[in-house]
């Protein structure tokens, strides 16, 4: 039997002529590649205190692909056992998540405005199989302040949705140095990364990391 062709999926970027969900800032190219260095510099320096660990589903116990750490007062952390939570200490080492590096509360009051910092980061590591499937940042009562992105390494394949699961996604190439921030009515659109481009950016390797992929950083403030 025939197979029907597949829609083309339309690769959106700068020049798309949608204007983003209210609240989406996308600030490409915010940190130079001397600034993304000095931030592979920091990320690696928190890694070796808060080590990348696998996190798995509430439930199901299945694994994540992307592994992760935090810094600041509280983290994310997910298991078969626990769900979803904020704990302030590494499930791993036991021990207090490290502070947030001062360039990234910088970049928060700087693209924000907001009085109070963030008091979570959650430092996503992605290689080259791993993904981060459709959802909601639905985390307690974090909603009133935004959330503050930034992507290092290779570059990835980033879905927008809208505030239902089956609303249409866009798509949008996050590369090294880039800025995403969502506030207000954006913060609780679904979105999700597809993968990356592995081999499209040098700077972790150049930088000393173990491994090639790409981190992504998330700046929260968590109400408590
Ligand atoms: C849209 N991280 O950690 S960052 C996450 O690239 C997460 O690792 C992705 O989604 C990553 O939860 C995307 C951009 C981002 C972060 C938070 C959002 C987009 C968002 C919150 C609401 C809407
Ligand atoms: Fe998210």
């Amino acid at each position: 039997m025939p197979r029907l062709p597949r829609k083309p999926q339309v690769e959106l970027e700068l020049t798309d002529p949608e204007p983003f969900p209210a609240g989406l800032h996308y600030l490409p190219g915010y940190f130079d590649e001397t600034a993304q260095g000095a931030l592979v510099a920091d990320v690696r320096q928190l890694l070796v205190e808060a080590p990348l660990f696998k996190q798995s589903m509430p439930k199901s116990g299945a694994p994540l692909s992307v592994r992760m750490s935090n810094a600041g007062d509280f983290g994310w952390v997910t298991d078969r056992e626990g769900g979803y939570r904020y704990q302030t200490v590494h499930p791993v080492t036991g021990k207090r998540w490290p502070p947030i590096p001062t360039v990234f509360l910088d970049l928060w009051q700087g693209v924000t405005s907001e009085i109070e910092p963030p008091n979570m980061c959650l430092i996503n590591f992605y290689d080259a199989g791993a993904r981060l499937g459709l959802h909601q940042d639905k985390g307690e009562s974090s909603l009133e302040a935004p959330v503050v992105s930034v992507s290092l390494g290779d570059e990835a394949t980033f879905s927008v949705g809208g505030m239902v699961r089956k609303d249409p996604v866009r798509r949008l190439r996050l590369r090294s140095g880039d800025v995403v921030w969502f506030g207000g009515p954006s913060r609780l659109i679904f979105h999700g990364v597809e993968g990356i481009r592995p081999g499209t950016s040098p700077l972790l390797e150049e930088h000393g990391f173990a491994a090639s992929g790409r981190i992504n950083i998330t700046l929260r403030r968590i109400g408590r």
